[in-house]
Formats: structure tokens, sequence, C-alpha cells
């Protein structure tokens, strides 16, 4: 047997001298094989930690070339990675820590204090990365490995990561990813966007989620394409960088801000060949003032955490506004009625359903909603309104799953109620997602109770401790009842509707 995710993506590049990542600005790089070693001693720590094929490691670790390597690491040791968003607050990592029986913790040196005693509790090893990758346990453990390591055999449909996507019941589901789903979407993207070992990826990337870490950094270990490596997404330093990249992936957040700088133009986009968007609706608009100000049409495609890419405009041929362009070579899309699941005829909106080597193994530990939203078939139910135009276009029209898509992160409404519902003086409440010049979408609160018996700011601080920055309402609404429709469910769209203005640029 083999490691066919290990081998393609990085046992291929072992002693190439050739430059992986990049800086212009030290005007320093780390060559393909000397990444390929640090890897390696990354691979033997974790062995050394206890940990068998199979087993699961969480990392919640800021943006670094050692985080990556760790990555790769996990990979040739054969374990499950699981990475978190750095955001996430110690209530929710020990959800996570619970939930998959993570065998072994990577964390910021700065909250390794705060998960000590859940780690403990379940026989969890705790080793410390720092955000810039250089310091920490795990890099003094790291220094001390030998930079060869004999590469654990694991088959096409063995698990290689776990990746969580919040669920709409407030319980956030792991996303079972198997060495297959992960290569064979990342061949179909380096061949159907061309990239080869002359590209140079700007990556501005968190590299927690599928877009950072599997689409972008995968696409480019299979093309041998160099990166230059952002900690994370900054307008300025972009727009220094791109002259030295021909290659850009981004959340639309990242288009609007540097739409939003008059300095950005063609002529700072000379060079580069290609822009994806991704992760959230990139509007129609943006694409076309994008490529009246560079000349450059933004390539648009979608995907999920359970699925990989779906679809992807083609890099010949029309990118339609507006769509999410046509299924990836292998993968089926099929849209069909919300209730009886009967394919809809052509132009008709409905349920997206996927079907392909992409699609996930199913939900750690939750086999009903695996079953739910997996059918026999092997078609997945994203949740997602489509229709498919004449010509085969996916055109994203809705969503029936109750999600808010913020700057390119997911926030589940349901995990926000539930905090809310138990702060004193609230008898109830919901979150819907109102329109945001930047993020997209942001997050509305919406209360129920005696204004005089709420403490908006008690409220806030509860929520803080709870939960990520990024999901909490960035406006709580006290009102004397919630619309709802006959059954007694709230009418979300009602309030969508009347909070749309909230954060309008126009205001
Ligand atoms: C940061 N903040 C956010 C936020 N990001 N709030 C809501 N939504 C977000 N997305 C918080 C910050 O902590 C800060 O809090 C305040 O909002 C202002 O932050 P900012 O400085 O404007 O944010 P910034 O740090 O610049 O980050 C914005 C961003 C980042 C767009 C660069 O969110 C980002 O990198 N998004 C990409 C997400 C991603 O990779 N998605 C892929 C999912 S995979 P305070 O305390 O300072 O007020 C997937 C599948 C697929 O969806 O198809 O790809
Ligand atoms: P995640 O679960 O974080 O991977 O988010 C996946 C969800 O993001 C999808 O189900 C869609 O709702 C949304 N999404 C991803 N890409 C796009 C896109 N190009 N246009 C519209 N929605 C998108």
């Amino acid at each position: 047997m083999a490691n066919l995710l290990y081998d393609a993506l990085f046992a291929t590049h072992a002693n190439r001298q050739n430059n992986f990542i990049l800086d212009p600005f030290s005007d320093t790089s780390l060559s393909y094989g000397s990444f390929v070693k640090q890897a390696a001693q990354f691979a033997n720590v974790i062995c050394d930690a206890g940990l068998a094929p199979g087993d699961r490691l969480i990392a919640q670790v800021g943006k670094s070339v050692s985080a990556l390597a760790l990555y790769a690491g996990a990979v040739q040791s054969g374990v499950v990675y699981l990475p978190l968003n750095t955001a996430y607050t110690t209530t929710e990592v020990e959800y996570f820590l619970q939930d998959s029986g993570a065998r072994l913790l990577v964390c910021d040196t700065d909250s390794e204090s705060g998960l000590t005693s859940s780690c403990k509790n379940q026989n969890t090893a705790v080793l410390t990365l720092s955000s810039d990758g250089k310091t920490g346990t795990l890099i003094d453990l790291v220094n001390d490995a030998s930079d060869s390591f004999k590469t654990i055999d694991r088959s096409a449909d063995d698990l290689a990561a776990l990746l969580y996507t919040s669920g709409t019941t407030g319980r956030s589901k792991g996303a079972m990813l198997t060495q297959n789903n992960l290569l064979s979407n990342a061949q179909a993207l380096h061949k159907l966007w061309q990239f080869d070992d002359k590209d140079v990826l700007l990556h501005a990337l968190p590299i927690f989620h599928t877009h950072g870490l599997f689409v972008a950094t995968h696409v480019c270990l299979l093309a041998g394409a160099r990166l230059i490596f952002e900690p994370s997404f900054d307008t300025d330093r972009t727009l220094k960088l791109m002259p030295h990249a021909t290659s850009f992936m981004g959340v639309p957040t990242f288009y609007t801000r540097l739409l939003d700088q008059k300095n950005f133009n063609s002529e700072l986009a000379r060079h580069m060949r290609l822009f994806i968007s991704g992760s959230a609706p990139l509007l129609a608009d943006t694409l076309n003032l994008f490529q009246q100000r560079t000349g450059h049409r933004i390539l648009e495609r979608y995907g999920m955490t359970e699925t990989n890419m779906n679809t992807s405009n083609p890099y010949n041929g029309e990118r339609r506004a507006g769509t999410v362009g046509l299924p990836l070579p292998g993968v089926e899309v099929k849209v069909t009625h919300l209730e009886s699941g009967a394919e809809l005829p052509t132009g008709e909106a409905g349920q997206l359903e996927v079907r392909g080597p992409n699609v996930f193994k199913g939900y750690w530990n939750m086999p009903e909603k695996t079953q739910e939203e997996l059918r026999d078939s092997g078609f997945f139910i994203t949740g997602d309104i489509a229709q498919i135009d004449a010509d085969g276009y996916v055109h994203i029209v809705g969503r029936e799953k109750d999600l808010i898509i913020s700057g390119g992160y997911n926030i589940y409404p349901k995990e926000i109620e539930l905090v809310l519902d138990d702060q004193p003086g609230v008898t109830e409440s919901t979150v819907v997602g109102v329109p945001h010049p930047d993020f997209g979408e942001t997050v509305v609160g919406v209360l129920v109770g005696k204004k005089d018996s709420i403490n908006i700011k008690q409220i806030e601080a509860a929520v803080a401790e709870s939960l990520a920055r990024f999901k909490h309402p960035r406006k709580l609404i006290v009102v004397d009842s919630l619309p709802r429709n006959a059954m007694g469910k709230v009418q979300k769209n009602e309030l969508r509707e009347e909070y749309k203005q909230l954060f309008s640029d126009t205001q």
C-alpha cells in the first residue's frame, strides 16, 4: 500500500531545490526539499507523542510555515488533521476536544493554560506553537527530531482530515474527509485552473479551512508552484506583493477591500494570470468593477467543507457573472424538490445536490445526521438553493440551511440563539444575517423581553465569553414579539427585510 495524499503532495518534492515558500520583502525562500525534511521532523514528533494512524490531531495555531509542516507531518504519519479557527474560545475548543477524542492538541503558547485541564481529563497531550511558528514546546521537539521518516501507509478511503462545520442544531459537525476526497479534488482543480511550477500564489487565506488549506495549498503543491505565504489578509501588503505573484485566491471581502483602494489598478495586476473567488457569493457588480479596474475577470467557484469544490467557472470560456460555473470533471450536480427530492427541470430553483469522489465520508459520530444529508445514491444534500441554466451554469440563489456567511466564515444562528436565550430577562431570541458592505453579511440578534429587564452590555459580555468574535451579533435589538407564521415558526425573512438597511453603506 502507499500514502496516496502524502506521495502526491509532498514525497514527489523530496530533495528538490526549487523554491516553495517565497518572502519578497526579505528576499528569502524555502526550497521544497527543505520543507519535506521539516515535515518529516514533525511526523517524528507526532509519532513520538504516541499517536497512531487514524488518531486525531487538533491544531489551533497561527498561520506559519511550521503550521503547514505540521499538517504535512500529520499526513505523512497517517493521523487525522483537525484544524481549528484561532478565534475559537476555550469553551468552543473544549467541545471539539471532547467530540473528536483528539490525542494531541497543538495550540498557541498563550492559550495552553486555558485548555490544560480539559486535555488532562481526556488524556490528550498538549504541545505549543507560537503564532509565528518559531517557538513553543512543539518546536523544541522538532528541532531535535530526525528529518527522515518512513511514511505510514494509508488507503484512499482512510481519513486524512476532520473539519468541523457548525450545525443548524448548534452542535458543530465533524466532516470526515478521506485521502481520495482531498486528492481527487486537488487534481481536478490543478488541471482546470492550469497551475504549474511557474506560478506564484499570493496566499492570504487562513489554513484552518478548506479554502486556504486544501484549495489553495494542495493545488500549488501538485503544481510545484511557489507560495507567498501571508499570515493573514492585509490589503496594503497584498498590493505591495501582487507584482511578485501570478495568482490569488480569496473570499469576496478580499476583493471588495482591494477595490476600495484607489491605487489598486491594472498596473499592479499586470503579472497576474488568475484571480479566484469563493466561500461566499461574489456580487456580479464586484466582478464587473474588478474587471473594469484591472482587466481581469475573477473566476468564481463553489464548494463546501463536506465536498471541497463542486463547481467552477471555466479557465477558458465564459466566466458567467452571478454564477458558480459548471460541475468539476467527475462531479455531478442536480437540483431537486425540497420536499420530494425529485429532480427538477432545468432552470427551476430547488435543493442543490452533489455526487462525486469529492463528497465526504460522513459526519464524525453522527450517523443519523449523515443519513439525513447523504443519500444512499451518494448524492449529498448541500442546503443551498440553486438553479441550473440551459448552458449548465449553476446559480446559487439562496440557502435552505440557516446560515450566515460573514467575510467567508460560516455562522450558524442556533449556536448564538442558545447563548442569547440563556441571558437574564430574555424570553426568546432569534439571529439573522443582514447585508454588510465589508463582510457581505453580518449578525443581528433580536431579543424578546421587557426592555428594562435586558442588559445589552451584560449580554454582549456573555456572548464574548463563549463564542468567537466573528460570531458576535454586531447589533442586539429588543422587541415585544417575533413575527411568526401560522405554524408558529419565526419568520426570519421578515426580520431580514426589516433590518436589511442597518449596515448599508449609504447610511
Ligand atoms: C475578523 N472579524 C470578523 C471576521 N474576521 N468578524 C466577522 N466576520 C469575519 N469574517 C473580526 C475581527 O476579529 C475584529 O474583531 C473585527 O471583526 C474587525 O476585523 P477586521 O480587521 O475587519 O477583520 P480581518 O482581520 O481583516 O479579517 C477579515 C477577513 C477574514 C475577511 C480577512 O475574516 C478572513 O480571512 N476570512 C476568510 C475566511 C475563509 O478563509 N473562509 C473559507 C471557509 S472554507 P475586533 O475584536 O477587533 O472588533 C469554505 C469552503 C469554500 O467556505 O467554498 O471555500
Ligand atoms: P463551508 O461549510 O464553510 O465550507 O461553507 C460552504 C458554504 O459556503 C456553501 O454551502 C455555500 O452556502 C457557501 N459558498 C461557498 N462558495 C460559494 C459561492 N461561490 N457562492 C455562494 N455561496 C458559496
